[in-house]
């Protein structure tokens, strides 16, 4: 028997069983290519990174559109021991400054257009169209792969993610992360040859590039890629498609065209939502519409996938099911740390060979957030009913998920505060139908001064990708503070809801 692969390069080698086979069917603009002619591809572009001077173990930052080719790039980082570093291309070069100083990418790869082909740093562009230098580069390389051998400790990914103090942090994922995440899902999910997986996700982060994307490949199917997340595209390609992964304003979105139902469902066997809470009224009304019942799974940046609700048996709405397969997931109360009682509500602590090994270059922070028993506290609060489901019930973390994008109110408060006449600001979620969250600032203008909410929206659109800018600027005379002194954010999304 083969044993089970332990890095990504096993997983696609031993788990491609066509390599005539499609992997990715692009749509919408997006092109095709074999499973065979994809990892070809890679290791032609896995030569152009290695002239470029990239060893095993380094850095790319990516900002590009969504494409074919872009998928190709990270399974080219993968062949050449690269770390990929994904970045949303709605990022302003003033958001880029810290993640380029901190990455120290030996290379960038950028749309032309976006602000990383500026980066100071060897940069290679490629376009949606797949124009741009890295390709015309790569058209002449070999195609098997440079003598790059990966262990499941191979430095696979770095994705930046933030907290509620300081800066983003890059999160150090390894090939043992990310393969034994995509095999666990594979089976819970059955994905197979037959699957044909919907994709619409955005491919700078965990959900999209490496779930969607290394789940497929495990179960030797193909994707059907679209550049984004479109109701008239999902109501035309979904009909073919075996299966779809989304994050919650997919499924609500879809819910509010009329011709969504029973019939573009067909072919399905499973719509999977996760990356921030299913209300259960979604849930319900895409069980009346469609017949489906959508599995809801949950994860982090630092740990891929950790539960999901099940294949077969019973999906719980409002939970996210039991922890999968290699997977230990507990609830410990936030003082003794000691585990809670069924249906007590505590702390999520998460252990497995899932879990990253750490926040680049920032060792006294990766020492506090894992306890001594080397569990990841992930600062998600939540429950374990007696079936072993989890359910979460909010998040220690100042944290706002619109659309299943994160925003930290800590960015936006210190962007906004820099800003001409702003004394003070609090940045709240409040419920958003479409988004689950919207971002809302309420500001205190300084004294005898006065904030032009026009003027302020402009410069923050200037300085923050659009999804972090507020949907709505409140000015008030003061902020609510308790005692202490610390603003309350509670009494301001109940004024502001
Ligand atoms: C775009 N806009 C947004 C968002 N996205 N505003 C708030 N929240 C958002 N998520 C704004 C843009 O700035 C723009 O504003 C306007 O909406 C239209 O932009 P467009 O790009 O056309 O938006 P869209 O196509 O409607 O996108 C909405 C979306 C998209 C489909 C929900 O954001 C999306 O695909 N989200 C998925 C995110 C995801 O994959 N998360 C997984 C993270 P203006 O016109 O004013 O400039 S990984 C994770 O969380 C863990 C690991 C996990 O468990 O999965
Ligand atoms: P990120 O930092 O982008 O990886 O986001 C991870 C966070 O998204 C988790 O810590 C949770 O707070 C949230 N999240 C992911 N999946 C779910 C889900 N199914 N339900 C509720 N929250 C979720």
């Amino acid at each position: 028997m083969t044993p089970q692969p332990t890095t990504l390069i096993e997983l696609y080698e031993q788990q491609r069983t066509d390599g005539e086979a499609l992997l990715v069917e692009g749509v919408d603009g997006l092109s095709s290519c074999t499973s065979a002619g994809a990892w070809a591809r890679a290791a032609q572009i896995a030569h152009v990174l290695e002239d470029h001077g990239v060893r095993p173990g380094d850095r790319i930052v990516l900002q590009v559109d969504k494409s074919t080719e872009a998928l190709l790039v990270y399974l080219a980082c993968v062949r050449a021991g690269a770390a990929i570093v994904p970045v949303n291309p709605a990022y302003t070069e003033a958001e880029l400054v810290h993640l380029l100083g901190d990455a120290e990418p030996s290379l960038v790869i950028a749309d032309p257009s976006l602000p990383a082909a500026n980066a100071p740093a060897t940069v290679l562009t490629l376009d949606t169209a797949g124009g741009g230098t890295l390709l015309g580069l790569a058209t002449d390389a070999p195609t098997t792969a440079p003598p790059f051998v990966a262990t499941p400790d191979s430095f696979a990914a770095m994705v930046y993610t933030s907290g509620t103090t300081g800066r983003p942090k890059g999160a150090i994922i390894s090939h043992r992360n990310l393969t034994s995440n995509a095999l666990a899902l594979a089976a819970a999910w059955g994905f197979e040859p037959s699957d044909r997986l919907l994709h619409m996700l955005p491919i700078f982060h965990v959900h999209g590039l490496f779930v969607a994307v290394n789940v497929t490949i495990a179960g030797g199917g193909s994707l059907v890629l679209a550049p984004r997340f479109d109701v008239g595209v999902a109501l035309e390609q979904l009909p073919r498609c075996t299966a779809m992964m989304g994050v919650p304003t997919f499924y609500t979105r879809l819910l509010g065209d009329d011709r969504f139902g029973a019939e573009t469902c067909r072919n399905a066997r499973l719509i999977i939502s996760g990356s921030a809470p299913l209300l259960a009224s979604t849930h319900d009304e895409f069980r009346e519409r469609t017949g489906h019942v959508i599995l809801e799974r949950y994860g982090m940046t630092e740990t891929s996938m950790l539960t999901s609700n099940p294949l077969v048996g019973g999906r719980k709405p409002g939970t996210v099911g039991p922890p999968i397969d290699g997977v230990s997931v507990r609830v410990v109360d936030p003082l003794t740390g000691e585990p809670v009682g069924v249906g007590e509500v505590g702390g999520i602590e998460v252990s497995g060979p899932n879990v990253f090994a750490g926040y680049w270059k920032r060792p006294d922070q990766t020492r506090t957030e894992f306890t001594v028993d080397g569990y990841f506290r992930t600062a998600d609060v939540g429950t374990i009913d007696s079936d072993g489901y989890l359910t979460i019930v909010g998040r220690e973390k100042d944290l706002i998920i619109s659309g299943g994008l994160n925003v930290y109110p800590k960015e936006i408060e210190e962007a906004i505060d820099a800003q001409p006449g702003v004394l003070v600001s609090a940045v709240i979620g409040v419920p958003d139908p479409d988004f689950g969250e919207a971002v809302v600032a309420v500001v205190v203008a300084g004294p005898g001064e006065t904030v032009d909410i026009v003027a302020l929206r402009d410069s923050l659109r200037a300085i923050l990708a659009g999804y972090k800018v507020p949907k709505r600027i409140h000015v008030v005379d003061a902020l609510p503070q308790n005692a202490m002194g610390k603003v309350e954010k509670e009494r301001l999304r109940v004024m502001f809801s």
